[in-house]
């Protein structure tokens, strides 16, 4: 009987109840059909569905050398499926970074400002991508603005994008360029650009943040290429047309000073995430902005957590900011030979549990325990991974997560101790294996789907509860192979 209770205890299928978690998941090598995208940074994005667009933006050679490119990148975030095409079109075909991507709900998208290939020259047009055909082409608009890049674009009502703000090419080295406060709606259905008469006092910037959150857009950070960089949080009426400094609530955690940081609206949630520190570092912090009370909260997330990086951006797909790529190399400062730039691929996705009261249930991740572990519930969940090969246990193993049905997901190396948080919002058969052990350290999800939204809610707060939710045959086969696990783990 005690050794009953040790198997129970060891194999650890406990839930609990838990705070709002966020956590980090690592997707980039469960991406398994498509062409991998080039290394890169400064690109636009843009999302809708389970769709996440990238277009242009720097890359990098083997010998360091950076330019711009036209790959035009589609995630398919449910498959875990990349498709890259170059575009073409008649006449020149831009090669830009630091631009703007905007989707339109005609499925054509917006391309806007940036620089250009010589770095120093500012992109001063717009274009119109069909992504379908692989098509870029000059859009012949009126009133357009000066050139700049760095600027933010976001579509109100459908049909106009409004662009705030930005700055000319050379901000990026050195402090004597235009920096705008300016904003401008274009209709993308004439083409014509018109300069709001906006008025609240807006300060200068480029490579800041915006979003909408009801009829307003709010404007975070940014800067003025070396010279300044910002936390400030703007908002600006697109029906008023006014701005208004959002003054962050009393207990607010003060906002991190970033420019090209991360932006992504989850809700009324606004998450920002690593950028460029107004010393040249980059950040790997996260913050959120909750804007229904305009309080700032530092958030710690659980997963496998990026490197700090910047000019990179979050896109929203099914409820989970995706990452694509950034500059993660180290700026020792301008004018310093010793500044490295290296730009990355790696895919990340950060999201919420599906409810504040989301189950978590726990497993065991050891050699001698996990052969085909076979867990049932409902979603929505989310399932821990921990690797307990770590002393009194072992001396240390390395393990991994990695979905091979039913989710593509991967935990990176969990090093003993560490874990992996994933995630289940839909019914289904899941399976994952340890790609170091994979024929031992391998099983099985059963999730029924999850309720009918105004149903009633249960909230296991035990390990007893867990482990009724269980089919019976299924648990007295698992702790019959526990006991005889741990028996042979004896010998
Ligand atoms: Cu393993």
């Amino acid at each position: 009987m005690t050794q009953l209770f040790l198997a129970c205890v060891l194999v650890c299928l406990v839930a609990h109840a838990s705070a709002q978690n966020i956590a980090w998941t690592r997707v980039t090598t469960s991406i398994t059909g498509g062409v991998t995208p080039s290394v890169r940074d400064f690109y636009g994005s843009a999302s809708s569905g389970d769709q996440v667009y990238i277009y242009g933006g720097n890359t990098q050679s083997d010998n360091q050398t950076v330019f711009q490119i036209s790959e035009f990148n589609t995630l398919n975030t449910t498959t875990g499926t990349w498709t890259t095409a170059v575009l073409s079109g008649t006449g020149t075909i831009p090669l830009l970074a630091g631009h703007t991507l905007t989707l339109l709900p005609s499925g054509q998208f917006v391309v806007y400002g940036g620089f250009l290939a010589s770095f120093s020259v500012t992109n001063p047009a717009v274009y119109s991508i069909n992504q379908a055909a692989t098509i870029i082409t000059l859009v012949n608009s009126t009133n357009t603005p000066p050139p700049r890049l760095g600027q933010s674009a976001i579509l109100v009502d459908n049909t106009t994008i409004y662009y705030i703000g930005g700055c000319t090419a050379e901000t990026i080295f050195t402090t004597n360029a235009t920096v705008y406060a300016d904003v401008w709606a274009f209709d993308t259905n004439a083409n014509t650009f018109t300069l709001i008469n906006a008025t609240g006092g807006f300060t200068p910037r480029c490579f800041h943040n915006a979003e909408l959150f009801g009829r307003n857009i709010y404007v975070f950070g940014g800067g003025a290429g070396f010279s300044a960089t910002y936390n400030d949080v703007w908002m600006f009426n697109v029906d008023g047309k006014n701005w208004t400094k959002v003054t962050p609530a009393s207990n607010s955690v003060t906002a991190p000073v970033v420019n090209n940081a991360a932006a992504g609206k989850l809700g009324s949630n606004w998450y920002i995430w690593g950028g460029n520190n107004a010393d040249g570092t980059k950040s790997k912090n996260l913050f959120k902005l909750d804007t229904t009370t305009n309080t700032w909260f530092a958030i710690t997330p659980t997963g496998d957590q990026p490197t700090a990086r910047r000019y990179m951006n979050f896109a929203l797909s099914n409820n989970r900011l995706y990452m694509f790529g950034g500059e993660i190399g180290q700026f020792f400062g301008t004018g310093n030979s010793s500044n490295t730039f290296e730009y990355t691929i790696d895919l990340f996705s950060l999201g919420d549990f599906p409810s504040p009261q989301a189950n978590i249930y726990n497993v065991d991740w050891r050699l001698k325990l996990s052969r085909n572990i076979s867990l049932s519930f409902q979603a929505p969940a989310s399932v821990r991974w921990t690797n307990r090969d770590s002393p009194p246990y072992s001396s240390g193993v390395p393990h991994t997560v990695n979905f091979t049905s039913g989710l593509s997901a991967f935990s990176g190396t969990i090093n003993a101790g560490g874990n992996f948080l994933q995630a289940i919002t839909v019914g289904g058969q899941y399976s994952f294996l340890c790609t170091i052990h994979p024929g031992i350290m391998f099983g099985t999800l059963n999730v029924a789907a999850a309720p009918p939204t105004n149903g009633t809610t249960t909230t296991r707060t035990s390990g007893a509860s867990a482990l009724a939710t269980l089919p019976r045959l299924e648990l007295l086969l698992l702790l019959a192979s526990l006991l005889v696990l741990g028996f042979v783990g004896r010998l």
